[in-house]
């Protein structure tokens, strides 16, 4: 598929890149996405109590701290289009599946976090495009996708797009659903998706984040023999 393999992946230009490198954004696209283990924070996940899914198969967008500037989820139908294997078979059609949709009338959709709610902001935030139907313009079916991030104080963070994205129906069908992700190790607040040629009528699914796990500084670990040897040598000493 064209989808696949085109390199049209760019950092939108924004000016806020070129701060100190601690302060930059790290975007992702990847595909195939059938199913959460193809997300590139599905090994991040496992086991992190601070990371969440919303795979809309509720029928909600009901996941801890995380809202949508508009959109609903829909469920059922041939152009329905869910991430494939929420149906509970990854078989190349998210029809029966529920996904969170434009309503035939949003080219962008934001997705926000609260840090109130949260108790932080998440360092990684991604989110699947599932499907494009009407265009304003031919061809139908494809289009091209943006997805930007912003920071604690609302400011850009820079962000991602695609081009050509789409196989040209109005089904469930998954082999062109695309995976988009920020890392922002200061916390996103906001990520927004946007159909760069004006469609309203599109679809996402699985939007996932949370908190990296602070991982064991590397001093602790040569740290704890030593402490554990100091404890030894006072026993013996009293
Ligand atoms: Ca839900
Ligand atoms: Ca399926
Ligand atoms: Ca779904
Ligand atoms: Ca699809």
């Amino acid at each position: 598929m064209k989808s696949t393999t085109a390199l049209a992946t760019a950092l939108l230009a924004t000016g806020m890149v070129a701060q100190a490198h601690a302060a930059t954004a790290t975007f992702i696209t990847s595909a195939p996405y059938k199913q959460f283990s193809d997300s590139p924070f599905a090994s991040l996940a496992a086991g992190n109590p601070n990371f969440f899914l919303e795979n809309f198969e509720d029928g909600a967008l009901n996941t801890p701290g995380a809202s949508a500037s508009g959109g609903f989820a829909v469920f059922g139908g041939p152009s329905i289009d869910s991430v494939d294997g929420d149906d509970g078979a990854v078989d190349g059609s998210g029809s029966t599946g529920h996904s969170w949709y434009t309503g035939g009338a949003l080219t962008s959709i934001s997705f926000s976090f609260s840090a109130a709610t949260l108790g932080y902001l998440p360092t990684h935030v991604g989110i699947v495009w599932t499907d494009v139907g009407l265009m304003p313009f031919p061809p139908q079916g494809v289009d091209s996708v943006a997805v930007r991030a912003f920071d604690a104080n609302g400011a850009s963070l820079g962000g991602i797009l695609f081009d050509d994205l789409g196989d040209g129906q109005v089904n469930g069908g998954t082999a062109e659903d695309r995976f988009f992700g920020a890392v922002f190790d200061g916390g996103i607040s906001r990520i927004t998706i946007t159909s760069l040629n004006g469609s309203g009528d599109w679809e996402v699914d699985h939007l996932q984040y949370g908190l990296a796990p602070v991982p064991v500084p590397g001093a602790a670990w040569m740290l704890a023999p030593a402490l554990a040897g100091l404890v030894s040598l006072r026993r013996k000493r009293t």
